[in-house]
């Protein structure tokens, strides 16, 4: 029995804790409450989700640039030919995922210097080579090599060979909301945020596509395709949701048989939940690499830019803390004469932030719940 008592709960302090007016735990002998005052304190506002870890914001390996072309007089030649450029590579990328593809070769000025068969036609310039990962026309892809004795060739104009596709970006998702509450050990807590997830590796750029030779006036080789740029690493972690905001309750039973009669009770304001974590960034990718000059022929393609790495998702937002007059669990209530008052609820935590322009914030999170009566359904899930 306990009566004629004002009582007033403290505020709380500590992050995310919880206010208590009345608690009255797995008593099965009946407790009796009578003429009380129970002014609920306030639940304290949650902590924040850390933020992902970013990776290196040094960029991935330039793609090489390609080598240059020719134009000279002689007899035949067709093995001269600028070099394709070098792919970026990236170590910090696993299995060799953020490797570009290396630039095309140009086209030789002739084709075939043998006796029996000479040829002096001048050559297309050879394909790219795709990234290790790629998508025919979406991502990663080589360009195609310039056609031989393209229009205006000899000018250096005409259809060059096409550039190599940027690379692969996938970035991981935000968290979910924190939503609802739990008993843990007959204590109350709204549900944390989820963390975001980790993105992927970026994927490398393809090669550019070599220049053609070229046969008008003096003879010309192509010039090498650039090559393209490594990929990313991915963000090292991703946003950590917002811790749940604390509640407010005036008078909590849990596995208990409790009379109430003739009491007044307030709820006070829950707290906020925590805000989720900012993402982490991937490391920017690598430039492409450019195409080698060409006199007397058409242009090499330049290679695709590494894609950057995957971006973390930002973490969700805590669950606000909830407020009643009267929360319980597994219990028996028997009331009469009383006033219950609902208090107010706490703010959701608001949405972790998305790292970078592309990233992906988390959810925000869900606002509390006020009201005078509530009971909690299982421990897992109030
Ligand atoms: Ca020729
Ligand atoms: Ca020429």
């Amino acid at each position: 029995m306990l009566a004629d008592v004002h009582i007033v709960g403290p505020n709380a302090v500590a992050p995310g804790a919880t206010s208590y007016g009345v608690v009255v735990q797995v008593s099965s002998g009946p407790i009796a409450l009578s003429r009380l005052v129970v002014d609920a304190g306030d639940g304290a506002a949650a902590a924040a989700g850390a933020s992902g870890q970013s990776a290196t914001q040094t960029p991935a390996q330039t793609g090489g640039t390609g080598g240059n072309g020719n134009e000279f007089s002689t007899t035949c030649d067709n093995t001269s030919r600028g070099a394709g450029g070098v792919a970026g590579t990236n170590v910090l990328v696993g299995g060799g995922q953020g490797n570009g593809g290396a630039g095309g070769a140009g086209g030789t000025m002739d084709t075939d210097c043998s006796i029996l068969t000479p040829n002096f036609d001048a050559t297309a310039g050879l394909t790219g080579d795709n990234a290790a990962v790629f998508s025919a026309g979406v991502f990663g892809a080589g360009g195609s090599g310039g056609s031989a004795n393209a229009g205006g060739c000899n000018s250096g104009v005409g259809t060059p060979g096409a550039n190599g596709l940027p690379g692969r970006i996938s970035n991981g998702a935000g968290g979910a909301a924190g939503t609802g509450s739990q008993l843990v050990a007959s204590w109350w807590g709204a549900n944390a945020g989820a963390a975001g997830t980790l993105g992927l590796g970026g994927g490398g750029g393809g090669g550019g596509g070599g220049g053609g030779g070229c046969d008008d006036g003096t003879d010309a080789h192509g010039a090498g395709g650039g090559g393209g740029g490594a990929g990313g690493a991915r963000a090292v972690s991703a946003g950590a949701g917002g811790a749940g905001g604390g509640g407010s309750f005036a008078v909590f039973a849990t596995g208990s048989t409790v009379a109430i009669t003739a009491s007044t009770l307030t709820g006070g304001t829950g707290g906020a939940g925590g805000q989720g974590g900012q993402g982490g960034a991937g490391q920017p990718g690598g430039a492409e690499g450019p195409g080698g000059l060409h006199p007397g022929a058409s242009a090499a393609g330049q290679g695709g830019a590494g894609g950057h790495g995957g971006h973390s998702g930002g973490g969700g937002g805590g669950q606000g803390g909830f407020s009643y007059a009267l929360y319980s669990f597994s219990s028996t209530l028997t009331q009469s004469g009383n006033v219950l008052r609902a208090g107010v609820a706490g703010a959701g935590g608001g949405a972790g932030p998305a790292a970078g322009a592309d990233g992906q914030p988390g959810a925000v999170g869900v606002a509390g719940q006020a009201g005078t009566a509530a009971v909690c359904a299982a421990t897992d899930a109030c």
